[in-house]
Parts: structure tokens; C-alpha cells; sequence
């Protein structure tokens, strides 16, 4: 299946995502983080030639409120894809385990009970820093990955709810 995938930083552009649309969901806490990740999931869409009526953006407070928008979200029944976007930062508390693993189950959930796809772009850390190099940093754009990842999944969902399975004819 030709994705018209495009490498992070390379500025070659492909039409693949034209008509797709997608709904990003944005955590808000470590926002100086997930704002960068945004950034990188617009960018990849814009990349692949979604256009920028079909994208829309919503905030919530962190990561664990991130499947409760995408639950909504998906129900609307408007979009192609969702992706989350959030960070979470190990402190010194347990809360690191609940908000990381709670984010994770129920972005999976709501993904499954509706039959759309909804990405993970949640960067999991242990320090600030680290989640720096995957916002844009020295390990690239998490955001950028989980918006490719979306519409690889949105264009292999349109395939497989095809009717017939088959090719259309041109
Ligand atoms: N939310 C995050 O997105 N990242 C974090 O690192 C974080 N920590 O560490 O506390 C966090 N907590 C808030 C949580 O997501 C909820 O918004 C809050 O518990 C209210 O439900």
C-alpha cells in the first residue's frame, strides 16, 4: 500500500491525506512539551496534503482526560483519524504510573469500540529533557509519528471498509 510516506525534515510533499480529515487532541499540562508535538502532527498532515479545514484541534488538561475527548470525538463520526498528543513526566509520585498507564488503555479502548483509528502521541519520560529530544529535539517529532501513523491508519481503514474489498474503477 503506498502511504506516500515522508521522512521528518525532508521536504518532499505527497497529495495521500487530500479528503481525509482528523481530529488532534492536545493535553495541556507540559505545555511548553505537547506544543511542540502539535506543531509536528500539523506539520505532517499539512506534509501529505490534508488540508487545513479538515484538521481540527482540541485542548483538554492532561493526559488522562485524552480518551475522554477522543471517545466524543470518534462518536462524532466526522473524522478519519484522531490523535492524541500529551506528555507525562515521571515525578516523584506514583501518579507518573496511573495518569501514563490510564492514557494508554483508554486511547486503546476508545479506538476499539468505534472502529476509528486513534493514535498514541504520548511521550512517557523520566525527565523533562527527554521529552524535549522527542518534541521536536534530537530524537525528532513524536507528534509528526503519531500523525503519520494516523493516516496510514485512516487510509488502510477506508481500504478495509471498502463494500466490495476491491479496487475501484477509475
Ligand atoms: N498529566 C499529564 O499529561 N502529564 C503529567 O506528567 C501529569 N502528572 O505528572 O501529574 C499529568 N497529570 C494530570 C492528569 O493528566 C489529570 O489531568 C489530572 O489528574 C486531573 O484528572
Amino acid at each position: 500500500m503506498n502511504t506516500g510516506r515522508t521522512k521528518q525534515g525532508s521536504a518532499r510533499r505527497s497529495t495521500v491525506g487530500r479528503g481525509l480529515r482528523f481530529g488532534i487532541v492536545v493535553s495541556r499540562f507540559h505545555e511548553d512539551v505537547t506544543m511542540k508535538l502539535q506543531d509536528g502532527a500539523e506539520r505532517c498532515l499539512n506534509r501529505h496534503g490534508v488540508r487545513r479545514e479538515d484538521v481540527e484541534v482540541f485542548f483538554c488538561p492532561g493526559a488522562f482526560e485524552l480518551p475522554q475527548v477522543a471517545n466524543l470525538l470518534c462518536e462524532a463520526g466526522r473524522f478519519d483519524a484522531v490523535i492524541c498528543l500529551g506528555a507525562v513526566i515521571r515525578g516523584e509520585t506514583p501518579h507518573f504510573e496511573y495518569v501514563s498507564s490510564e492514557a494508554a488503555r483508554g486511547i486503546q479502548e476508545v479506538a476499539l469500540r468505534h472502529s476509528v483509528p486513534v493514535t498514541f502521541g504520548v511521550l512517557t519520560t523520566e525527565h523533562p529533557g527527554q521529552a524535549h529530544d522527542r518534541a521536536g529535539g534530537a530524537h525528532g517529532n513524536k507528534g509528526w509519528d503519531a500523525a503519520q501513523a494516523g493516516l496510514e491508519m485512516a487510509i488502510l481503514f477506508r481500504r478495509l471498509k471498502r463494500p466490495t474489498g476491491r479496487r475501484r474503477a477509475h
